[in-house]
């Protein structure tokens, strides 16, 4: 890469991948890859974008871009504060103007609730699975206009991501999936592509990671299932546990399966979001068996491969990629086919101006 993407770019960059692996990523979601090992299959469909594929948002966002737009815009709303309120409203609204996107099985009881008039917005939440809250990767996937910020906002920012997630996951995993993810994709935001440190940028998740995992945080307290049943590992190491395994998977270059067996790609926030990030740091290189030299496109379509969740993963990874690369690295067809990108770069521009005014050249 020549010349590192500006700010701007970088923004709009995260946004636009995000909705674009939400789109390349659903029509695979749950089980619907069909050749995990070779690449070739979506390779093939990649390259049938922008020949025979062409038609103007052929491909449909789900969820994830659904209730991510609800984020951006009340972000920019409420001049880039967090509003429960009105971020539960717009949820609610949302899932009622278009129920059919996808949604997870039970937060659909949650975004009903929000149409009602509720003095905390939090509550139905906390009745999820018998009171143990949604460890869904919900509260991840949507997070990425919250990591759209200035450096120093760091750890404002972690608590905004909490709080947006908190809204429909109240799990300890849940929430902490959707810090992890937001921290991922701000880190990419604000690192040099020309010097970046993979070990550094592991290294400093991680040191977030434990600090939510302290003592007497909430995940050294022992979660329970919606069966009543405990879990077997201990929730708190859940994230920390995954993520120190980025480093030797990398090293080794191992194989896909093994990726997702070890990482996860299930609907869960702790066996998703590792999975995600390991996606962008794996494909800043070549992968064998994926003929792709954009290293932006390769990340999705290895997201995709993980099979599983695809079109969370893929967006979740998404988002990672494009703030690091920009928008430059998105291809006009890709921008064609996946709908709602347009959308996308209005709502990173306005949160870029919130942060940095509209002459700021960054
Ligand atoms: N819903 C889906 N995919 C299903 C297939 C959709 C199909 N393509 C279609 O169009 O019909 N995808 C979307 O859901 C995921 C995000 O889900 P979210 O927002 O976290 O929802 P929820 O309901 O809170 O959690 C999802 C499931 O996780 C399990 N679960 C969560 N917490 C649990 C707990 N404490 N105990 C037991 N199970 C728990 C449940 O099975 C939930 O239903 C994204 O993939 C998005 O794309
Ligand atoms: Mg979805
Ligand atoms: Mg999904």
């Amino acid at each position: 890469m020549a010349l590192s993407p500006t700010l701007r770019s970088r923004f709009q960059g995260c946004l636009v991948a995000a909705v674009s692996g939400d789109c390349l990523g659903a029509p695979y979601e749950i089980h619907g890859v069909p050749q995990l090992d070779t690449f070739g299959s979506l390779t093939a469909f990649f390259q049938r974008i922008g020949t025979d594929i062409k038609e103007k948002d052929y491909l449909r966002y789900t969820d994830d871009t659904a209730m991510c737009r609800c984020i951006a815009e009340s972000l920019v709303d409420n001049r880039g504060n967090f509003n429960s309120k009105d971020l539960a409203k717009k949820f609610g609204t949302e899932y009622t103007k278009e129920p059919q996107r996808g949604y997870g099985g039970n937060v659909i009881s949650v975004l009903k609730a929000f149409n009602k008039e509720l003095d905390d917005p939090f509550e139905p939440a906390r009745m999820q699975f018998n009171g143990s809250g949604s460890y869904g990767n919900g509260g991840a996937m949507r997070v990425a206009p919250v990591a759209l910020c200035p450096e120093a906002n760091f750890e404002e920012m972690i608590e905004v991501a909490k709080q947006t997630a908190l809204l429909t996951h109240s799990n300890y995993l849940g929430y902490s999936g959707a810090i992890l993810q937001c921290c991922a994709i701000h880190l990419a935001l604000h690192s040099d592509p020309m010097t970046f440190d993979t070990d550094a940028f592991i290294d400093r998740l991680l040191e977030v990671m434990e600090k939510q995992d302290a003592p007497g945080s909430p995940a050294a307290k022992v979660s329970r299932t919606s069966d009543n049943s405990t879990t077997t590992e201990s929730q708190g190491t859940e994230y920390c546990r995954r993520l120190r395994l980025l480093k030797p998977l990398l090293e080794e270059d191992a194989n896909i399966k093994k990726v997702a067996a070890e990482l996860g790609n299930e609907i869960s926030a702790h066996k998703s979001v590792p999975a995600a990030i390991y996606s962008f740091l794996r494909c800043r290189t070549p992968v064998e068996g994926i003929d792709n030299t954009n290293a932006l496109e390769r990340t999705i379509l290895y997201a995709i491969s993980l099979d599983g969740d695809t079109d969370t993963i893929a967006s979740m990874a998404g988002a990672i990629a494009g703030a690091f690369y920009g928008i430059e690295q998105i291809s006009s067809d890709w921008m064609n086919v996946c709908e709602g990108t347009d959308v996308a770069i209005l709502q990173a521009d306005a949160i870029y101006d919130i942060h940095f005014g509209k002459n700021e050249k960054t």
